[in-house]
């Protein structure tokens, strides 16, 4: 065979070739490959999907638009989807944060706003806060700003050298030790916020521009927030006039049952980023929604000059749009958020059934984000890992994310309940049999 020209994203290619896993069509619940074989998606594509892949609603929508206005100049000029997009995301939105800013991706979004947040601080006479915190594995995208601020050790290494300067972390909050087998937020590790106050001590406070943590991270395997954590880092960045940023590209439009995870912790941030979910991933998109202060803050100058030197091409994509506005709908008929919510109790027994596995140490959960974390083989972490999600997909037909040894679930919004179950007894086959 010819090699594959196709270098996959985060894949290991070289085993990917040997046995490719294809997928070829889809519909509701299920994708399909090209023999016709049914595969159940326990990931909602990739934290993307909620509502199910192809949803007819949705598929209309774009086909409408894209025969329509197909693109349209972004800069200077823009369509009439971005403009409806924008009000219904706002309408969504925490109280106050009334601006919003497209984008393609979680990493554009990201370091868009980090950008948002460094130009607010100069704009008000304050640029020497330069300084930016993330947390010990955040994930934050792939883009320079993002991989800096993120937390994910094999992200960073090859990359050192050029990471942005003047960055600092929070220790994580993951603490198997003393929180393993935790159901919603846990117990343990809400003083571990306070590393925020001691780097504010050792840089003075005034000189920190941004913090930006997942309110419950996902890439790195779904880690609830200690009970009280996201309230006290509020009140930390208030007394020292720091910006919060939540990433809720996995949070955000349901999986942890609300428009934004700040709505379920009852904690404002000043700015949120997100994506995914924002079209249920038909087309790429993301956005930055920002405080209307923050804002205010740049419309200074002449008013004929630009007043941010940032924006992509594909800003508020007449089609991603599109997608954008029909899945605003979809998500307020069907009420999408409160059936959510509804599977969350069943979705933490079904996981929890596998506390008592021989190969588990932790499963851990909040919202309709999950995941079971099975003990490294000697010498070889993340084998086991790797070849559950192969048995999965070939001999149970689920597709499972592994991310390491740690296997990670995003229902989707609307599952149904016993289907969902179903996909968990084959996740337990494949486990009990794995060495
Ligand atoms: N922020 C967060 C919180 C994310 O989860 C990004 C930014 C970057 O988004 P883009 O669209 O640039 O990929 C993400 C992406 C996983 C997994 O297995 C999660 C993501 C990406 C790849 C894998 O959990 N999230």
């Amino acid at each position: 065979m010819a090699a594959n020209p196709y270098w996959m994203p985060f894949t290991a290619n070289r085993d990917f070739n040997l046995e490719p896993r294809v997928i070829s069509g889809a519909a509701g619940h299920w994708y399909t490959r090209e023999d016709g074989t049914r595969l159940y998606d326990t990931f909602s594509g990739l934290w993307t999907t909620g509502l199910g892949h192809c949803h007819p609603k949705i598929v209309e929508a774009v086909q409408k638009q894209v025969a329509t206005l197909d693109y349209c100049i972004t800069f200077q000029v823009t369509n009439d989807k971005a403009l409806t997009l924008a009000e219904r995301v706002t309408d969504m939105a925490p109280e106050g944060l009334g601006r919003c800013f497209f984008t393609n991706s979680g990493s554009e979004s990201v370091d868009t706003a980090l950008k948002i947040a460094l130009g607010y601080h100069r704009a008000r006479g304050e640029g020497h806060r330069t300084r930016l915190i993330g947390r010990e594995k955040g994930y934050h995208g792939v883009n320079f700003g993002g991989m800096s601020v993120g937390g994910m050790v094999p992200n960073r290494k090859v990359f050192s050298a050029a990471l942005l300067p003047g960055v600092d972390h929070l220790r994580h909050t993951l603490d198997i030790g003393r929180n393993a087998f935790s159901r919603g937020l846990t117990e343990h590790g809400i003083e571990l916020v306070e590393d925020l106050e001691r780097l504010c001590q050792l840089h003075d406070g005034s000189n920190i521009a941004a913090v930006i943590v997942e309110p419950v991270p996902g890439s790195a395997g779904v880690i609830p927030p200690p009970a009280g954590y996201l309230e006290r880092l509020r009140e930390i960045c208030d007394r020292h006039g720091i910006l919060l940023i939540f990433d809720e590209v996995i949070n955000a439009w349901g999986r942890i049952g609300e428009a934004f995870g700040a709505q379920r912790f009852g904690v404002t941030p000043d700015i949120i980023t997100t994506a995914k979910g924002l079209t249920n991933g038909v087309i790429p998109m993301g956005a930055v929604l920002v405080r209307d202060d923050i804002y205010d803050a740049f419309m200074d100058g002449p008013a004929h000059m630009i007043e941010l030197f940032h924006g992509y091409t594909y800003s508020g994509h007449a089609v991603a749009a599109g997608a954008g506005v029909a899945t605003m709908d979809v998500y307020e008929e069907e009420g999408t958020f409160a059936q959510s919510r509804a599977l969350e109790p069943r979705f933490e027994e079904m996981l929890h059934s596998f506390d008592d596995h021989p190969l588990v140490i932790d499963v851990r959960n909040f919202g309709l984000m999950g995941a079971i974390e099975m003990a490294p083989r000697d010498g070889a972490p993340g084998a086991r890992g790797a070849e559950a999600h192969k048995r999965c997909f070939w001999d149970e037909n689920i597709v499972v994310r592994a991310g390491m040894d740690t296997l990670q679930f995003a229902p989707f919004l609307n599952a149904d309940a016993d289907e969902l179950e179903q996909a968990f007894a084959g996740v337990r086959r494949v486990m009990d049999t794995l060495a």
